[in-house]
């Protein structure tokens, strides 16, 4: 199992690029112009709370972020639920602030929550900034992530609790 300790290409990656790595079989950066190709592009009118600046309305367009993650090959059996259940992802902006998903969030079987990876925010095209997190059903704007430059995909061990695998 690959368990790299830091991203196949860093967090100084070129502006608008980010990394997709972790416990996946093909690990792999995007630009903002990859995302708009190969995968189906969603629309999101979305309203959230800042806690600073009160509610935000933005519309964005993208990708569904589970079919971009998906494309990594994450290292869990596709068919069994339980191990697919144990996988994380962790989206980091360029400034620090990060946020920690669950697989099952995302996943169709379980919460399918349709988070986009954004390619444009109100008509503004994102490849200079980088893409954005786009989390529909949130009430505030936290995990919003801008500027993304990494997604990490993996498992976390849970202190105390068993190892088990099926
Ligand atoms: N990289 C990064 N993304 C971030 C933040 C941040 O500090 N860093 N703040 C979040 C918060 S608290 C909010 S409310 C929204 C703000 O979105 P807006 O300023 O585009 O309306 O971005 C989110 N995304
Ligand atoms: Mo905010």
């Amino acid at each position: 199992m690959s368990r790299l300790s830091t991203p196949p290409h860093s967090t100084t990656a070129r502006h608008g690029t980010f990394a997709l790595w972790g416990e996946v079989a093909l690990p792999t950066t995007l630009t903002v112009a990859d995302l708009r190709q190969g995968w189906t592009q969603h629309r999101a009118d979305v309203v959230f709370d800042c806690a600073t600046a009160g509610p935000q309305h933005h519309t964005f367009e993208g990708p569904l972020l589970r079919e971009v993650v998906s494309r990594t090959r994450p290292r869990f059996d596709p068919v069994r639920r339980k191990e697919r259940s144990r996988f994380l992802l962790a989206v980091s902006g360029g400034d620090g602030h990060h946020t920690v998903l669950s697989w099952a969030e995302i996943d169709a079987d379980f919460g399918n929550a349709p988070m986009l990876l954004a390619t444009c925010m109100d008509d503004e095209e994102l490849d200079t900034a980088g893409t954005q997190l786009v989390v529909p059903s949130d009430r505030c704007g936290a995990r919003y992530v801008s500027a993304v430059t990494t997604i990490w995909i993996g498992t976390c061990r849970v202190p105390g609790a068993p190892s088990r695998k099926d």
